[in-house]
């Protein structure tokens, strides 16, 4: 009797938890809703099954059970019997499966109007190609992928001069508009998933694979890498908005082409020199660092991470939350710099300088940090900590010790990383959930401070 009331309870909660259950389907932001039906129709069917088998074994429970006088009976066949079950199952199958069938190939046939995007998958980022005005993409190939090519957009290829290339983990897509979306990854596989969308598909390296969708409302929505295994999927996020076409175009025209980011200067170090001027106060005349001022070294970080943070502090996405103090003395100065070319060429001079370390004042445990910067730092920031250009990561061996700490405990607590522009402190703020107490980043900091 126990046993039958315990297994027509577990029907009745399992029916209530899933009707009254938060975790449904996110709302649908595109054409897919094809997709949800045969969801809600293999529901159905498994649930409507799991309710008879369940609650006829309640039954049989109490129906068969052990009475004097009374013995099982064995009864091997019964045609009558198979004939329905058989029948009944092919039909559930058969009504589980077959509008997929259908659904599929609409999934596979892109209707010929769809604009073409390209979404390339690298470690831990996405990045976004349009085909620009001339509505092909260029040709690309791995030989030509360098730090000024991140793509590996042929240089050759007249229609990839045009190709608009948008590298901050951000694509934006007009509403109402059918995109065939070409997926790739430059090194092991990755996934591109927008729940909203609910259209989803494997980046296979060596491979184009596709995925197409209509987005039905306008908004922001989360991609995932859903490659769950590995250090970094799970941190590898970007940002989909969905607008309207006059503020689609006006993003399009914001993003440089292939022509202008591979015409793009050096940065004038002569000129850099001059506006140094200003930050050397602070960061000190071989820009070393001052822990006085709380300036952080800056010598021997990249000049893509310098040009990428002096960007951030002009557009706010670092040094404007509320809390951090020292990042709000920092954004006024980075203001003085009134173009991306000054920021070029300030970036230019500080790499010019020596990258002596700077001394180490934080003490902690090395060799407990070791296994934590081994296993999971060392991914990104190189082996050795010197920073690793195309994993956006940069150098942290030889930095201001204390200012690690600082930036560590800022990316725990939401100071750095949580602005909605923040693509890469975002990952990184990710990444610093690992630390579980101060003690572990003071440890992990004294063994990057081994480093050489
Ligand atoms: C008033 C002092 C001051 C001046 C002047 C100043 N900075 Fe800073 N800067 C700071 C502080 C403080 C921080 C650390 C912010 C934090 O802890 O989040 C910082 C951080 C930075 C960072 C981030 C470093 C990193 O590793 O992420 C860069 C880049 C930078 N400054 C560049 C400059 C440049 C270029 C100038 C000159 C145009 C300049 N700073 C002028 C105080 C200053
Ligand atoms: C998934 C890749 C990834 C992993 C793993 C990772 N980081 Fe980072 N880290 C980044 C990126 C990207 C940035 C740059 C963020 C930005 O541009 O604002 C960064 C920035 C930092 C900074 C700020 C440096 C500065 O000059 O301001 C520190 C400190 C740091 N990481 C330490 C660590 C430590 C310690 C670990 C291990 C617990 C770690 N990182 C693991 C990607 C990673
Ligand atoms: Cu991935």
């Amino acid at each position: 009797m126990v046993v039958a009331i315990v297994l027509a309870l577990l029907v009745v909660g399992s029916v209530v938890f899933h009707l009254l259950s938060p975790w449904y389907f996110t709302p649908i932001a595109s054409n897919w809703g094809a997709m949800d039906d045969t969801i809600s129709l293999t529901f159905w069917v498994t649930g409507i099954v799991f309710i008879v088998v369940n609650l006829f074994m309640a039954y049989c429970v109490i129906r068969y059970r052990q009475r004097k006088g009374q013995t099982a009976k064995y009864e091997p066949e019964n045609n009558k019997l198979e004939v329905w079950l058989v029948g009944l199952t092919s039909v559930g199958v058969a009504a589980m499966l077959a509008p997929g069938l259908f659904v599929w190939a609409n999934f596979v046939h892109v209707p010929d109007d769809a604009a073409v995007i390209e979404v390339v998958g690298k470690q831990w980022t996405f990045s976004f190609r349009l085909p620009g005005k001339d509505g092909r993409l260029g040709t690309v190939d791995s030989r030509y992928i360098s730090d000024k090519n991140p793509f590996g957009v042929n240089p050759d290829d007249p229609n990839g001069r045009d190709d608009v290339l948008a590298s901050g983990s951000e694509l934006h897509l007009p509403v109402g508009k059918p995109v065939k979306l070409l997926l790739r990854s430059i090194d092991v596989l990755h996934n591109f998933a927008v729940p909203q969308f609910r259209a989803k598909m494997d980046l296979v390296p060596g491979l184009v694979t596709y995925i197409w969708l209509t987005p039905t409302r306008t908004g922001k929505f989360d991609i995932l890498c859903n490659e769950l295994c590995g250090v970094g999927h799970y941190a590898m996020r970007g940002k989909v908005v969905v607008e309207d076409e006059p503020a689609y175009q006006a993003w399009v025209s914001g993003n440089p082409t292939f022509a202008q980011t591979s015409a793009r200067a050096t940065g004038d170090v002569a000129a850099g020199k001059q506006s140094y001027a200003v930050c050397a106060g602070c960061h000190g005349i071989q820009a070393e660092g001052n822990p006085a001022l709380h300036a952080p070294k800056l010598s021997g970080l990249g000049d893509w991470y310098l040009q990428r943070q002096l960007k951030y502090y002009k557009q706010g996405a670092r040094g404007t939350h509320d809390k951090d103090v020292f990042g709000k003395m920092m954004a006024p100065m980075a203001a003085t710099l009134v173009d991306d070319a000054a920021i070029d060429n300030v970036s230019a001079y500080i790499k010019t300088l020596p990258d002596s370390p700077a001394p180490a004042t934080v003490q902690g445990n090395a060799n407990n940090g070791k296994r934590l910067f081994v296993t999971t730092c060392g991914t990104c920031h190189g082996p050795a900590g010197r920073g690793v250009q195309s994993m956006n990561a940069p150098g942290l061996t030889g930095m201001s010790d204390w200012y690690m700490v600082t930036q560590l405990k800022n990316f725990k607590q939401g100071i750095r990383g949580a602005h909605p522009q923040d693509m890469y402190g975002a990952q990184m703020a990710l990444m610093s959930n690992t630390l579980v107490t101060d003690q572990a980043i003071n440890d992990l900091v004294a063994y990057i401070n081994t480093l050489k």
